[in-house]
């Protein structure tokens, strides 16, 4: 067994956890018996698994838990354009890197610590913010994300589950949110509430959105970083603004090779394209009615056909 206690040098924080009952009881003690209401159907039916570590995974013995900053992430080029541009859709600056679920396991594959080992980037039922706050890497702020020493949030989470009986490393709870309350005043939807949060309705949220829903995501077509952006300490990549006639005009198949390394390949093409037409209809202008118009002849997808032809006759 190879076992190293030195943090790789592409992480800006990590930690060793126990995997026992003991964790059990901390993480169910931090999160509530049942999801929040907003939760989507895949944390609510893995809610009991998050909430029991030791029980979910019973041949794991240590968590390696560690946080990773999106810019220690390779970039990827896609076609950008100008802000201000009649087709500028917005996109989070983390998409214009490598998708953090892909290159994770390809950072960590050289670290093994067991016979048994399984890397977990938001792929396994594991309650990363709790456990990362637990382990002392940081605390939860305002804007509901970790935070590291010097209120900086511009990181993601990444776990090694392994059968090796690691020493534990936990490292002192400290409270790293300024409570400036800048995330708050500079979310769009005013209060970083998930059932609002832009980041949900154009990454997750399926079908057509509701108007509400359309004049919240405003010119997003992908994520949203303004919560974690506003963190005194916090240093993403910056965000961009998509050229929405290569999304609605290229072929499928040449959108999903340019966007299939990054984080834009887990909406997919078809909710790209829809969030791309709310934001092209909420303009209105001639090339943007005109754009949709276009692309309704173009596309092969009924929903996005119906919806594009609903748009245009509307805006
Ligand atoms: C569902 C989900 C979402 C949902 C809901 C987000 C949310 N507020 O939880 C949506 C789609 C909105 C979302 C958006 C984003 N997400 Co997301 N998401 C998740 C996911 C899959 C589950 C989170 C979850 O279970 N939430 C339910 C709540 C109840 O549980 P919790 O998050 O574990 O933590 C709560 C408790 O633990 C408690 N808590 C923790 N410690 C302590 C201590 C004390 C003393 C107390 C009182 C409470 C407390 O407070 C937390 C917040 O309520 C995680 C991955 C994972 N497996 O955990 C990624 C994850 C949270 N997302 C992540 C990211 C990067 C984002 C975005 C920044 C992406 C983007 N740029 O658009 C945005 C940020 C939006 C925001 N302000 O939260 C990262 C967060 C990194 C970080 N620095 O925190 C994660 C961890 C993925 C990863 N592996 O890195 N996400
Ligand atoms: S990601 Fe955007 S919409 Fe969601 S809570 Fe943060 S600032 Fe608000
Ligand atoms: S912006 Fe300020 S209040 Fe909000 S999480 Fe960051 S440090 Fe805390």
């Amino acid at each position: 067994m190879i076992f190293s206690t030195s943090k790789p040098d592409f992480a800006s924080a990590w930690a060793v956890l126990r995997v026992d009952t003991t964790l059990d009881r901390q993480v169910a003690e931090i999160l509530p018996e049942t999801p929040p209401v907003w939760s989507p159907e895949y944390l609510r039916k893995s809610w009991d698994q998050r909430r029991q570590p030791s029980v979910t995974f019973p041949w794991a013995k240590s968590l390696i838990i560690m946080a990773i900053p999106f810019r220690n992430l390779p970039a990827v080029a896609l076609p950008a354009i100008a802000d201000g541009s009649e087709f500028a859709g917005k996109v989070s600056g983390y998409a214009s890197r490598v998708d953090y679920h892909r290159a994770a396991p390809q950072m960590l594959s050289s670290l093994h610590y067991g016979n048994r080992c399984e890397i977990v980037v938001d792929t396994k039922p594991l309650a990363e913010k709790t456990l990362a706050t637990i382990a002392g890497i940081g605390s939860i702020g305002l804007n509901n994300c970790l935070l590291l020493p010097g209120s900086d949030s511009g990181c993601f989470i990444a776990s090694i589950l392994t059968d090796a009986e690691l020493p534990e490393l936990r490292l002192p709870r400290v409270d790293y949110c300024t409570k400036c309350r800048q995330c708050l005043d500079n979310c769009p939807n005013q209060h970083c509430n998930p059932t609002e949060c832009i980041s949900a309705l154009t990454m997750e949220r399926r079908g057509e959105l509701t108007t509400e829903e359309r004049h919240l995501i405003g010119d997003w077509i992908f994520g949203c970083s303004k919560c974690t952006a506003a963190c005194p300490g916090t240093q993403l990549p910056t965000d961009f603004n998509l050229d929405l006639e290569w999304l609605l005009m290229t072929s499928s198949g040449e959108v999903a090779r340019c966007i299939r390394d990054t984080p834009l390949n887990y909406a997919g093409i078809q909710l790209l394209r829809r969030n791309a037409l709310y934001v092209l209809a909420r303009r209105g202008t001639p090339r943007c009615r005109n754009l949709i118009e276009q692309f309704s002849k173009t596309t092969g997808s009924q929903f996005l056909k119906q919806l594009s032809a609903d748009l245009y006759y509307s805006s």
